[in-house]
């Protein structure tokens, strides 16, 4: 018998950290369209944040990336958060987009550009410090192109060194999460390419160094339910950059591709303890929106997360663990089905409603005036965009 009780009382706690870029201009390398009412600043940016917390009321985080999100004073920006009843989040690293990075940043082949990156990373730690944040998140672009253009293992080594310094950096409360990615920007060898390598680095570094899983940056058909569950045994999992893909690492709403994947991995999580009242993994969104509206993108998203959740706290663990006891395969998975089969929006809604929400956020949001005030309000100034 699922206690459904108990799975309300986790789905109130749930907690949603939000992207700062996902307010912003974004597309491909192709093209990237301007949308009326887009953000200039960082402080629009948490503005807009506010509005999916408004309206779904999980999602009171929201994450900075630096230098994207840069500002003279944290403590105004966090200020100006608090007013809006959010709080600043995990704290990301950019050192990508720096002319002097093309070979790579803390595992370039020259000291002094190994040194900027560095210097880079010691300022977001400085922004932490400022805006309280525990998690420096680390996407690291470093790789190859050709075989032969670098030396695979003393990259290995510099990247060992430059995450070192990192770490000791770090406040006791702080900590590293390091995210991997399959390929791109490099295409032969990324130097952080797998969960095992960021897994290895984590494990030199120590207890404050944990792995983030981001749903699109690995190869088509990989079992991401399985790292997930790898890295939780091992106590090593620290974040999540949810998003969806089709293909490559497109940054699609999460749960829109494939939302039995998500089923299966929130499964994982919520049996590992991973939605505990103590949890210390962060549930982040890491997307674009590309051609919808930002915000409702957003709320879309959150609601995408919460009904998987919903249906992976609904599975009937006594009877999976009779089943599988019994070796029952199809019994097993029937269990698993059942509770994925589950429409859980009625559910949703209602606990919604019981804490003064409306029963449907994209509703609410859509007749609550504010996307036409931005679009009015927001008129010149550069709106901010991936990588402006
Ligand atoms: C890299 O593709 C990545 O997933 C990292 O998390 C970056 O910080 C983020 O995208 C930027 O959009
Ligand atoms: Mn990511």
């Amino acid at each position: 018998m699922v206690d459904r009780e108990a799975v309300t009382t986790v789905l109130r706690r749930q907690r949603i950290e939000l992207p700062s870029w996902a307010f912003g201009n974004s597309g491909t390398r192709f093209k990237v369209f301007a949308q009326a009412g887009v953000p200039r600043d960082a402080f629009e940016k948490i503005a807009d944040a506010a509005q999916v917390h408004r309206y779904t009321g999980v999602a009171p985080r929201v994450a900075l990336h630096i230098p994207w999100d840069k500002v003279d004073d944290y403590a105004v920006l966090a200020a100006a958060a608090k007013d809006l009843g959010i709080e600043l989040g995990t704290i990301n690293a950019n050192v990508f987009q720096d002319d002097d990075f093309m070979l790579g940043s803390i595992t370039n082949p020259d000291p002094r550009i190994r040194r900027k990156a560095l210097d880079h990373l010691f300022e977001c730690v400085d922004v932490m410090d400022q805006t309280g944040s525990r998690d420096l998140k680390l996407w690291f672009s470093d790789g190859t192109n050709y075989p032969g253009q670098d030396n695979i293992r003393a990259r290995q080594d510099r990247l060992a060194e430059g995450l070192r310094a990192v770490y000791d950096r770090l406040g006791e409360h702080q900590r590293l999460i390091l995210e991997y990615k399959l390929f791109e920007p490099a295409f032969y060898t990324m130097d952080v390419p797998d969960w095992g390598t960021s897994y290895a680095h984590c494990l030199e570094l120590g207890p404050q160094a944990k792995v983030c899983v981001d749903t699109g940056h690995h190869a088509p058909g990989t079992n991401i339910e399985f790292i997930v569950a790898f890295l939780m045994r091992a106590g090593k999992l620290g974040a999540f950059d949810f998003n969806s893909r089709f293909y490559a690492d497109d940054d699609l709403m999460v749960g829109s591709a494939d939302p039995f994947q998500l089923f299966r991995i929130l499964f994982e999580v919520a049996t590992a303890g991973g939605f505990d009242v103590d949890t210390d993994i962060a549930f982040m969104l890491d997307q674009c929106h590309n051609i919808e509206p930002k915000i409702p993108g957003q709320i879309r998203s959150v609601m995408n997360v919460q009904e998987a959740s919903a249906k992976a706290l609904l599975v009937d663990l006594d009877a999976l663990a009779a089943a599988q006891q019994a070796g029952d395969v199809l019994g097993a998975n029937a269990v698993l089905m059942d509770a994925y089969n589950t429409d859980v929006r009625p559910l949703l809604a209602e606990l919604r409603s019981e804490q003064g929400l409306d029963p449907n956020p994209m509703a609410a949001y859509a007749r609550s005036g504010y996307p036409e005030r931005i679009v009015a309000d927001r008129v010149g100034g550069q709106q901010a965009g991936w990588g402006a």
